[in-house]
């Protein structure tokens, strides 16, 4: 466990160093406020279960370092915009994220709409500026598709249109594997590409992905009322306040938590069916169901 730590511990470092080092890259021409408040949403914590994921699974099946390092940052600078995004007074309406008050709070909603969607602009740039072979252009559209309209927005649209509507199990389960599900199954599909992988990995690599995206939200929706404000480093409680279809509301707490088990056991058992030393992706998802935070 403690040399799962210190690996979980190293991947974040790294990607950390690469989001720094992309938001100190374009400093200079990008107005002081707008940068400011990029960095404090990406580079304001959080813990980068995306990234670790996607440098775990790329090192697994063999994806250069120095690239990984590029799609972990440019997938947590995705992650940052969505959550800018999220708390905004237009979608939830918080104002606490990450232990700090959101990016609208201390930067103006202006401001905070702008850093979402430069921070979601310039992983793409990012990416395509150190494009080297086709197998990259696949990843790139991977990451476009699973932020877009079909994606995680998506996800986010459906989210809100069914605040305080009548449940319904088939809707969660699309609002719930579009709004987190997408970038969590992305995060492991883009090192597959990268890798080149045949069909079988890449598949095993996506259900692997969907199971851990559904139970990570499963949990997320779980926290919301067993966590507190402190624990979550965001407003606990929101969901019930704001009438949300979770899986709590549709099958209580005890249910919501056997049901993420079912699914990280499906992610670890499918991960036996592909040769590779898995033993990192398989604690992550013990690690995602047993999380308080
Ligand atoms: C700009 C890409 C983009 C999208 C706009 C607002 C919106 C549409 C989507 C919101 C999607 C969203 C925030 C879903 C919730 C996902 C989730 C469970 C977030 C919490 O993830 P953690 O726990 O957070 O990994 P940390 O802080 O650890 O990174």
């Amino acid at each position: 466990m403690d040399n799962y730590l210190q690996r979980y511990d190293k991947y974040k470092e790294e990607i950390e160093g690469n989001i720094e080092e992309i938001m100190e890259s374009c400093k200079g021409e990008v107005p002081q406020l707008l940068h400011d408040s990029m960095v404090y949403s990406a580079c304001g914590g959080g813990k980068r279960v995306r990234g670790v994921l996607l440098m775990a699974a790329g090192e697994m099946l063999g994806v250069k370092k120095d690239k990984l390092g590029k799609f972990a940052a440019a997938v947590e600078m995705v992650h940052a915009s969505s959550l800018i995004h999220d708390d905004l007074p237009c979608m939830d309406n918080d104002t606490l994220r990450r232990g700090k008050p959101c990016n609208h709070i201390v930067f103006g909603e202006a401001n905070a709409l702008y850093a979402g969607l430069g921070l979601l602009n310039l992983s793409y740039e990012v990416l395509l500026k150190n494009l080297e072979n086709e197998r990259e252009v696949r990843a790139i559209y991977e990451l476009a598709r699973s932020a877009g309209p079909t994606g995680i927005m998506k996800g986010q649209s459906l989210d809100i249109l069914n605040e305080g509507k009548e449940v319904d199990f088939e809707t969660l389960k699309v609002i719930h594997s579009c709004k987190t599900g997408a970038l969590i199954r992305t995060s492991v599909v883009v090192p597959a590409l990268l890798a080149g992988a045949d069909k079988n990995v890449l598949s095993v690599m996506e259900e692997y992905g969907r199971n851990m995206g559904t139970a990570f939200q499963i949990v997320d929706d779980v926290l919301d009322v067993t966590g507190s404000s402190e624990e979550l480093g965001k407003t606990a409680g929101k969901d019930i306040k704001s009438d949300k279809l979770t899986y709590v509301k549709l099958f209580g707490v005890d249910k919501a938590m056997a049901m993420a088990e079912e699914h990280i056991n499906s992610a670890i058992a499918i991960l036996d069916s592909i040769e590779c030393d898995s033993g990192f992706l398989k604690e992550t998802a013990k690690l995602i169901l047993n999380r308080r935070n």
